[in-house]
């Protein structure tokens, strides 16, 4: 059953979460660019839930278990040694089939809720968007990984790429990802939000330009459709 919408009267939310399945735990997946805040608002909403009662697996794509985090190291660096883009796409996957296999299927099916950081709509916007991959091949691979397992809820917290780049942490050095160029981050962007128009159930796009207590407000909000849904 559909959960009530959030509370859109800010303009800050669009879309629905969709109904899930209420003898696993619930997947819900948060996208979106650099800079535009997924592990604060991801706490946040692992927290809610959290006090509800329910446990709760907070993941990260690439990487969740230590094989995957890995091969996140491998896909992040940047040396000498050119990555071919067939190559990161194929090792995001292998990721995502260890972290599925391993992690997130387990805990869902003991009933835990899992919280992502990212999940395939990344690949759908970085190697489709932003790498130029075409869908089908896309598509073809995430059904051998992951089959029907697809998220409850994806939140996309959106921002244009320069607000988001402002306010992008920068961690030490760039990684083989932040040293990518704004066109780069515009066409992930716009694959995000293409994604997000196709599949309007699945999806919820925070507008997350304004200030923060806002967006919490709005996260909250999604918490408690979640939350309330028979
Ligand atoms: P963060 O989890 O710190 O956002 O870094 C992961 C990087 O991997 C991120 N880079 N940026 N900007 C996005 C990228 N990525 C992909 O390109 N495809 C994927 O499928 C996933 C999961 C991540």
């Amino acid at each position: 059953m559909t959960p009530p919408l959030p509370n859109t009267s800010n303009d800050s939310v669009t879309g629905a979460a969709k109904g899930c399945d209420m003898q696993s735990g619930k997947f819900i997946t948060f996208e979106g660019i650099e800079g535009v805040g997924k592990s604060t608002n991801m706490d946040f909403l692992a927290e809610v839930i959290e006090q509800h009662g329910h446990s709760v697996l907070k993941t990260r794509e690439p990487g969740g278990t230590p094989i995957a985090e890995e091969i996140r190291r491998l896909l992040k660096e940047h040396g000498d040694e050119p990555m071919p883009d067939v190559a990161e796409l194929l090792l995001m996957f292998a990721a995502r089939a260890i972290n599925v296999n391993n992690s997130i299927r387990p805990a869902l099916a003991s009933g835990t809720w899992v919280v992502s950081d990212r999940f395939t709509d990344s690949t759908r916007a970085y190697q489709g968007g932003g790498r130029g991959f075409a869908v089908d091949s896309i598509e073809w691979l995430a059904n051998i990984v992951h089959g029907d397992l697809q998220p409850d809820l994806t939140i996309l917290l959106d921002a244009p790429v320069e607000t988001a780049m402002q306010r992008a942490v920068r961690r030490g050095d760039p990684d083989r990802f932040e040293i990518e160029r704004t066109d780069f981050f515009k066409r992930v962007r716009e694959a995000y939000l293409h994604i997000a128009e196709q599949e309007p159930e699945r999806f919820i796009v925070v507008d997350v330009s304004r200030d923060l207590e806002s967006v919490r407000t709005v996260i909250r909000d999604i918490a408690s459709a979640l939350l309330n849904e028979k």
